[in-house]
């Protein structure tokens, strides 16, 4: 068995560490670096700019939330764009739903994709292939902006507010989802961690209450995204769609053939909406703030330079971080030990 661990760190103060038994693949594509790796026990794991995107022990976790809660809260959506989700995951469960006629897939790394269709295929199965799929190898930002097309359910599946994912987090993006979503239709992002990162739900909320009627983040628990719960968050004009009660939700899975999932049921589907009461404050006032015109996302910290004394506010909410080299972008990399090796400074990461 490998020794190489591969990290994530989510904070500067904080860092898990997974076993690489079998790198199967690393590279740095032209948008970021992507390893894929063997870990004994969360199976396949795939991680791009040091972010855990996906295991396959969980992924279902958070593919069935980001898809089945829009989904089963729409009518009828016929049409669905993807953006990101390059793996796959997200289309195979949206084309579940026999009412679906076309999903749009835009993903910019095309190294993604086909590297998710080489080493994980169980999570893609047939779904990048099916007549119902169009794969797109496109910006999102600007693939969203210029489209001619109306969806009724867009699904953001990004990763961390940092890389080629951070554009998919502003204001600027949503406003563009916004006029291609069909009137009453849904758009889903992932928001993150949202105790470890309650600044990243409410920047998101901020901006969907500015831009729909009601903004509405829910939440899942995926093993695999160290850090409790992770948020989702939901935007619409049609208030009606989050009322839809478990009976009609459990019929709409019938009648569309959704069955055999592992985490989305419709008992899950309205609990997940039930915020923690400190998550709850948060959203709120995030609701209110958007609501008078404070449409603030959120904006990740500057990264201190590495002999920066740091100030009170910096170190209150981002203790520095040493960095091998003057740069002060934050990425998430992977670090990389062996046992013999003294820990390898890293790149603060954290959305
Ligand atoms: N903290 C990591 C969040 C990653 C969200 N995107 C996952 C992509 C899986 N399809």
């Amino acid at each position: 068995m490998s020794d190489r661990w591969i990290e994530e760190t989510f904070h500067a103060d904080w860092r898990v560490a997974l076993r690489a038994s079998k790198v199967l693949h690393e590279v740095k594509t032209d948008h970021q670096h992507l390893v894929i790796f063997e870990n004994p026990y969360w199976g396949t794991v795939l991680m791009l700019d040091g972010v855990v995107q996906l295991t396959t022990k969980d992924e279902h976790v958070y593919h069935e939330m980001m898809a089945h809660v829009p989904l089963m809260a729409l009518d009828r959506p016929k049409k669905v764009l993807i953006v990101g989700g390059g793996d796959g995951g997200v289309l195979r469960e949206v084309l579940k739903h026999g009412c679906v006629e076309k999903a749009v897939l835009v993903e910019i790394d095309r190294e993604v994709i086909d590297t998710s269709l080489q080493y994980f295929p169980q999570i893609p199965q047939k779904a990048l292939e099916s007549d119902r799929s169009e794969v797109v190898i496109a910006d999102g930002l600007k693939y969203v902006a210029e489209t001619g097309e109306l969806f009724d359910c867009i699904i953001v599946d990004s990763s961390e507010p940092i890389g080629p994912s951070a554009v998919l987090h502003s204001k600027e993006f949503f406003a563009s989802c916004r006029r291609a979503l069909t009137p009453g239709g849904a758009l889903v992002t992932q928001n993150g961690l949202a105790q470890l990162f309650p600044d990243h739900l409410a920047g998101t909320t901020r901006i969907f209450a500015s831009l729909f009627k009601r903004a509405s983040p829910y939440i899942c628990h995926q093993p695999c995204y160290f850090g409790g719960l992770f948020a989702l968050n939901l935007a619409t004009d049609d208030k009606s769609i989050l009322g839809i009660g478990p009976k009609k939700l459990a019929k709409r899975a019938r009648k569309r053939g959704v069955a055999d999932l592992k985490y989305w049921t419709p008992a899950v589907h309205l609990g997940a909406f039930a915020l923690p009461a400190e998550l709850e404050r948060i959203v709120d006032e995030a609701v209110a703030a958007g609501k008078s015109g404070d449409d603030r996302g959120y904006e990740l910290p500057p990264t201190p330079a590495p002999d920066a004394p740091p100030t009170k506010k910096a170190a209150a909410k981002k203790p520095s971080v040493k960095e091998p080299s003057e740069k002060k972008t934050v990425t998430r990399k992977p670090v990389t030990k062996k046992p013999a090796e003294k820990p390898t400074p890293t790149a603060k990461t954290g959305p």
